[in-house]
């Protein structure tokens, strides 16, 4: 019994010096160790010898099962310094390789320019006001003394999605909201930035989607001087303390009298360059005082208050801002163009 304990122990060992997989190990563990294994016969065994020889017999069994347990560790230990060994080799990081550009985003042009108007605006103590991008025929022309005949309200030139609702076409019923809100409290002093729609064909100078912001100020005693104070200090913070302004007559149905408003150009101080069609001036804002009917419409007494309002393109302006030539290249999100603005 002895030599074949030791027999076994010998194959053991020398199948375990063989193994190179931890799979194979597995077996050869379950072979020699496993309940089936012959050492298990053996001290099954046991109980037919005789009592004097059972301890012994049992240390020898006991120490042939501990030779082989720790073969198997060895081997398993080996194995896996092995695999590392075999990792290390084949995925070393080469440190010295240069590192992959992160794209950071940046600021999008027309947010940017909307960001700059908002905050001189502020700095004049107007507040912010947005509304709802679909609208009703109410708020967007009946509240603003559009009457049923205009163009505006035809279906070749807004976007309809019934006979009542459409997808508002200037940020002016903002506005209108704004007042019924305030019920008749004053002063209301307000910038409305945001998406407005028209059906345009898209081409350099239009788009059926852009961006404008509008004013408005109501209190007693407004005049057409305040509107031209406002709109010179806005015309210099935003592009330089050298700029003038000129008012033109001009129509719109919710201003009575209603003003184009210039602005001397920009590239060529005012002598006559390609941007300005060598007037020296460049057509920027439409402007006026708010209609009696747009004011009693909204809650305001007519004979008690006045206000000046405004609109402008953002599109445009930051195409003069930037020399930008095509307003498609705001809605294109072509990285070239947008990476230019990524230090305003
Ligand atoms: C413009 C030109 C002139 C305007 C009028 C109003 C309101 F709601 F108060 F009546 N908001 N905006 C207005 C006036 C807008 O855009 C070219």
């Amino acid at each position: 019994m002895r030599e074949k304990l030791m027999q076994l122990k010998d194959e053991a060992l020398a199948k375990i010096a063989q193994i190179n997989h931890e799979k194979e190990l597995q077996d050869v563990k379950v072979e020699y160790l496993g309940k089936k294994s012959p050492i298990t016969e053996v001290l099954r065994g046991m109980g037919q010898l005789p009592a004097e020889e059972r301890p012994l017999m049992g240390q020898l069994v006991n120490d042939v099962r501990g030779e082989i347990e720790e073969a198997v560790k060895e081997k398993a230990e080996a194995i896996e310094e092995a695999k590392l060994n075999e990792k290390l080799a084949t995925e070393s990081i080469d440190v010295t390789l240069p590192g992959r550009p992160v794209h950071a985003g940046s600021t999008h042009p027309l947010t940017a320019v909307v960001e700059q108007i908002e905050e001189i605006f502020l700095g004049m103590g107007f507040k912010i006001a947005e509304g709802p991008e679909v609208e009703t025929d109410y708020y967007n022309f009946e509240a603003l003394n559009l009457p049923k005949e205009h163009p505006a309200r035809d279906m070749q030139d807004s976007f309809y999605i019934t006979e009542e609702i459409l997808l508002r076409t200037h940020t002016s019923p903002v506005q209108v909201r704004t007042m019924e809100k305030m019920e008749g409290e004053v002063p209301v002093k307000i910038i409305c930035p945001g998406k407005v729609f028209r059906r345009d064909d898209d081409d350099a100078t239009h788009s059926h989607q852009f961006m404008q912001i509008e004013g408005l100020y109501v209190d007693k005693n407004i005049s057409m001087s305040d509107l031209k104070g406002i709109l010179l200090q806005f015309a210099r913070e935003m592009f330089g303390e050298d700029q003038r302004i000129r008012l033109r007559p001009s129509f719109f149905p919710f201003t009575e009298p209603s003003a184009e408003v210039d602005l001397s150009c920009m590239l060529c101080k005012g002598s006559g360059c390609r941007v300005c069609k060598q007037t020296g001036w460049i057509e920027i804002l439409g402007s006026g005082m708010v209609h009696p009917n747009v004011l009693r419409m909204s809650g305001y007494d007519p004979a008690i208050y006045t206000g000046f309002a405004f609109g402008m393109g953002v599109e445009r302006i930051a195409m003069l801002k930037y020399g930008v030539d095509d307003i498609r290249h705001f809605y294109t999100n072509d990285s070239r163009f947008l990476k230019q603005f990524n230090r305003i």
